[in-house]
């Protein structure tokens, strides 16, 4: 067993380099998660732990979903790997056709990766592609956002907007930045802020500066999640929409986080009623029990790669991953979005989401809170610095509830939850309570 409640030894506890972890405060106090079950994870102390987060975004469903499980274990007896470069397996286009059934009208073509992060440099490539394949190779520059996340990856940190997941690592690829939508004016708004919008307007100067016959494509995340998570503005999509729409620029709304159920809606281009051109999906897709990303564009876009006119044996795209449509996580997909339809899962989130949106602004007036947001079962909470350390309060909050019993994440200067689809309100109310006291000892 690889989870066995044995203690690790330092040997192992040292091989180990964890990501985006302080591997050394860590391995001065590890936390090891050994099962799952529902809402909760048990830790090596045989702890019953509430998951706040879903995993990382991942499993809103909860943990231990037997139809997954067991979808996964009769594919992996049947076809454990498959090539899928010339060659297929079933799973793969069923998947395709099932994930289609999700998206916005039109937006119906996939291409299948191993992640978040692959999704977003597969989208960028496939945006600078199209436009090549229409005679516009000039169009390659890349537009991002402040406070965007877009993965690890070359490309998605070059589009990405969190200075310490980029700083570090030096030359980029070409790409400029749309300011962050996060006003002081909104602070404690529950749900989208009422202003904002203007903020769109951003593009037009990137426009005038960089001018659109060089730029390919604006990437977003519809409700910016990793970095704290801020709803976006009314109307700010739309006004985006119609710039791009103007300039001929492709739209990508990255929805690894908000696609499959967490906005209330099938994808938060649904919720927010703006229809991009091409939209990144992972994390709910296979409710994280197998690793797998996806990128789905408008048919115009597949269809303009498939004309230009070169033999027909002649790759139209020459980029895939060895673990694309991996038959495992094709299987787990294919499960996932079952139960998504069956069990009325955005319903589920669509009901419990006001008893969240409720709960989590009750805190409001808890010292050191500087902002709450929320939208769907996602809500970010901003804390006040300490005095030059802006990062230690967080920690010490989410440390702190660890202890108590609760997972939530903590990044930068903001508390993130994520709350499971299946959540209860009295499972709400002990989370609030426990970080009510939490942030309320950290003061
Ligand atoms: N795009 C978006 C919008 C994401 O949220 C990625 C790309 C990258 O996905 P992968 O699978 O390569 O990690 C993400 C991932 C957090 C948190 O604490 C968020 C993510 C990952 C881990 C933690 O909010 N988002
Ligand atoms: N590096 C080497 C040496 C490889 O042979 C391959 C794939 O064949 C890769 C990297 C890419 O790996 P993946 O397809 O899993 O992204």
């Amino acid at each position: 067993m690889t989870d066995s409640n044995e203690a690790l030894t330092s040997a192992q506890l040292d091989a180990y380099w964890m990501p985006f972890t302080g591997n050394r405060q860590f391995k001065e106090d590890p936390r090891i998660i050994t099962g799952a079950d529902g809402v909760y994870y048990q830790d090596d102390q045989g702890r019953s732990i509430f998951d706040g987060l879903s995993g990382l975004w991942t499993c809103g469903f909860g943990h231990n979903v037997g139809a997954i499980n067991q979808a996964i274990a009769e594919q992996a007896s049947r076809l454990d790997f498959s090539p899928t470069f010339q060659f297929g397996h079933p799973g793969a286009f069923k998947l395709a056709e099932r994930i289609t059934q999700f998206m916005p009208e039109g937006i119906n073509r996939v291409f299948f990766c191993g992640s978040g992060s692959e999704a977003a440099d597969t989208a960028l490539k496939i945006a600078r592609g199209y436009w090549r394949a229409r005679g516009k190779a000039s169009k390659t520059r890349l537009i991002g956002r402040a406070k965007g996340y877009h993965g690890v990856n070359f490309g998605g940190i070059s589009v990405g907007g969190i200075g310490g997941n980029r700083a570090s690592f030096g030359e980029g690829i070409a790409s400029d930045h749309l300011r962050h939508t996060w006003l002081k004016e909104n602070y404690f708004t529950p749900g989208m802020p009422t202003t904002g919008a203007d903020l769109a307007d951003d593009l037009l100067e990137l426009i005038t500066l960089h001018d659109a016959s060089n730029i390919a494509a604006v990437i977003v995340e519809p409700l910016a999640g990793s970095s704290g998570v801020f709803p976006p503005p009314h109307g700010y999509l739309q006004r985006l929409r119609t710039i791009c729409d103007q300039y001929d620029i492709l739209l990508i709304f990255d929805e690894v986080i908000t696609a499959f159920g967490r906005m209330g809606a099938n994808t938060g281009s649904e919720a927010f009623g703006v229809k991009p051109d091409i939209i990144n999906v992972a994390k709910q897709l296979t409710n994280g029990a197998m690793p797998m990303g996806a990128v789905v564009v408008d048919q115009r876009i597949y269809d303009c790669f498939m004309e230009t006119g070169a033999p027909h044996y002649a790759l139209e795209v020459p980029h895939g991953y060895t673990y694309s449509a991996h038959p495992l996580a094709c299987a787990a997909g294919l499960a996932s979005l079952e139960i998504l339809e069956k069990e009325h899962m955005i319903e589920r989130v669509k009901a419990i989401a006001p008893v969240f949106e409720q709960s989590i602004h009750q805190l409001a007036n808890t010292p050191s809170i500087v902002d709450i947001r929320n939208y769907g079962l996602a809500g970010g909470i901003t804390l006040a610095a300490y005095e030059g350390e802006p990062l230690r309060r967080p920690f010490e909050v989410a440390m702190s509830m660890w202890k108590k019993g609760f997972y939530v994440r903590y990044g930068g200067d903001t508390i993130q939850l994520g709350l499971p689809f299946i959540v209860e309100a009295p499972q709400i109310d002990s989370l609030m309570n426990a970080l009510g006291e939490s942030i309320g000892e950290c003061a």
